[in-house]
């Protein structure tokens, strides 16, 4: 039977999607800007099924009620009455706050599209990822993509080569599942946040200077609008009720280890998702410094470094 194998790397965003304005068909409330992860990756084999769709991350066969929707979806788009068997592996701890839904959906929304029709363009199988996980439309592009408020498909901006000195450090600070899904944290946002229209408004303009500050190679700027972006993003969920707390103590002291870096004219600029994992932006000539001093404060802790990711290959 007819198996397509998809590799993607994960899509982590400077700037953030946090929000829906349309929460049945997830379409974002807020623009982002993303890159994706070389060293990280989801492989997804995605066959037809005979009876029912089918899902199996690392060997365990999942509930389907997460993918029901999607299926549907896909189904629809896709002018197929077909079910799907999809077994998926990540070479990093999936549902942890490392984007592992980005790549997840974006393989899984590829490899279905591939299966039915082999000619379905890059726009359309974004769009696909979409409802799946907004964050996955950006992921099936490689470099700098942008998933613009109200878009119901993501868009490359800037190829892997723009800057290719830039790298990321992932500190893995707890590697475990997270309690809360980002869905769910960021509808609780949505609801119960007074912060929550202030985000809104104020991450139209960080999203547009992210743009030319990503052109133009300016990490400082661009670590800047990093920095107000993912704090404005746990601000909606420390005034969430009830609040929501992703950061274990060594986030913050990861934060701080940036902050003093950076006064001592090192550019660590460090972001954060829905978890307790920091992220460290930087250009390969402090990455030692960087590395050192990290292990220094956490001799145990897990860092990985990456370079940015091209597309998904088949
Ligand atoms: C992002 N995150 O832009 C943001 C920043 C986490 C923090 O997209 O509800 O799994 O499936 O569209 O994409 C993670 O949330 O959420 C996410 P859904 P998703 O990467």
């Amino acid at each position: 039977m007819k198996t397509i194998t998809v590799r993607v790397s994960p899509s982590l965003a400077l700037i953030k999607y946090w929000g829906k304005a349309n929460t049945e068909e997830n379409i974002p409330a807020t623009s982002s800007l993303a890159v994706n992860l070389e060293s990280f990756y989801t492989q997804t084999a995605v066959k037809f099924a005979t009876d029912y769709d089918q899902v199996a991350i690392n060997g365990v066969q999942v509930p389907i009620e997460r993918y029901q929707s999607f299926f549907h979806h896909i189904r629809r788009n896709l002018a197929t009455d077909r079910m799907f068997h999809a077994e998926s592996r990540s070479n990093f701890p999936v549902a942890a706050g490392l984007a592992s839904s980005s790549s997840g959906f974006a393989a899984l929304a590829y490899g279905c599209a591939k299966l039915v029709n082999g000619d379905i363009s890059m726009k359309e199988v974004s769009n696909l990822a979409r409802l799946g996980s907004a964050s996955a439309s950006r992921a099936l592009f490689g470099g700098f993509t942008l998933l613009r408020r109200g878009a119901r498909s993501a868009e490359p901006f800037l190829g892997e080569e723009h800057w290719p000195e830039l790298r990321i450090i992932v500190a893995i600070v707890r590697p475990e599942a997270k309690k809360i899904s980002s869905r769910g944290a960021m509808e609780m946002a949505r609801i119960t946040s007074p912060y929550y229209s202030s985000w809104l408004s104020t991450s139209e303009k960080l999203f547009r200077e992210s743009l030319d500050a990503c052109r133009d190679k300016n990490l400082e700027k661009l670590g800047e609008l990093m920095r107000t972006s993912y704090l404005g993003m746990f601000s909606t969920m420390f005034t969430s009720q009830p609040p929501i707390f992703y950061w274990e103590p060594e986030s913050v002291q990861l934060i701080k280890i940036c902050e003093e870096l950076r006064q001592k004219g090192v550019a660590a600029w460090e972001t954060m998702d829905a978890g307790p994992q920091v992220k460290i932006l930087c250009v390969e000539n402090d990455l030692k410094t960087i590395q050192e001093t990290v292990q220094d404060a956490f001799p145990q802790m897990q860092l990985v470094i990456s370079r940015l990711a091209g597309g998904p290959t088949l």
